[in-house]
């Protein structure tokens, strides 16, 4: 029988209120996480981790402002407040989240020149984080998913996850969204259409 993991997406304080790209109420999430941490054997962590001046970053972009959108090589990207920068405490974990338990934490959003939402693959689609080898290799077929972003990071990392054949659950009440331009319903349409177990 095929294992359950649990993964928990970027619940890390600069996406919670006071955070430099705060989702609103993005530390609401965390009793449920913490419940689901407890009763699920295998925990696996994704942590936002960007250099200073990211090209995600509208700082590193002259005359541009945060949350409009550019071509990168790659595609589209919006751009973002400077967030979750490497070391700071903006990119540590929520103090309430009780992360002790995971067995993996996988950073992402660290090479300088390319985001990356989903916690497979970074932005350009093709450039593999590992995750998926590794959820292979330890035998696990189903995962859910929790945390932040609901519209970004959670959506992107359902989608290819189920591409990769796992069975993808994404609990909504253990998520919060960004919501830029109705992308909230965009990407819940999308992981219905893709086979998402939305619950
Ligand atoms: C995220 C925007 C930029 C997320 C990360 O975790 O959803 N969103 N970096
Ligand atoms: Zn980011």
């Amino acid at each position: 029988m095929a294992a359950d993991a649990l993964i928990v997406i970027d619940l890390q304080n600069d996406f919670c209120p006071g955070g430099a790209l705060a989702v609103t109420g993005g530390d609401e999430i965390i009793p449920l996480v913490n419940d689901l941490i407890r009763n699920t054997e295998h925990v696996l962590l994704t942590q936002d981790w960007h250099p200073a001046g990211h090209a995600s970053f509208a700082s590193s972009h002259q005359g541009r402002q945060p949350f409009e959108s550019i071509d990168m090589p790659y595609g589209a990207q919006t751009l973002w407040p400077d967030h979750c920068i490497q070391g700071s405490r903006g990119a540590d974990f929520n103090s309430g989240l009780a992360w002790a338990k995971a067995e993996l934490v996988v950073r992402k959003g660290f090479r300088s020149g390319i985001d990356s939402y989903s916690a497979f693959f970074e932005n350009d689609r093709l450039t593999p984080t590992g995750l998926a080898g590794y959820l292979r290799e330890r035998g696990i077929g189903q995962i859910t998913l929790v945390g932040l972003a609901t519209d970004y990071c959670v959506a992107y990392s359902a989608l290819d996850a189920v591409e990769h054949g796992f069975a993808t659950t994404v609990r909504l009440d253990g998520c919060r969204a960004i919501d830029l331009g109705g992308s909230l319903e965009t990407m819940i349409g999308k992981m219905r259409d893709a086979g998402v177990t939305l619950v």
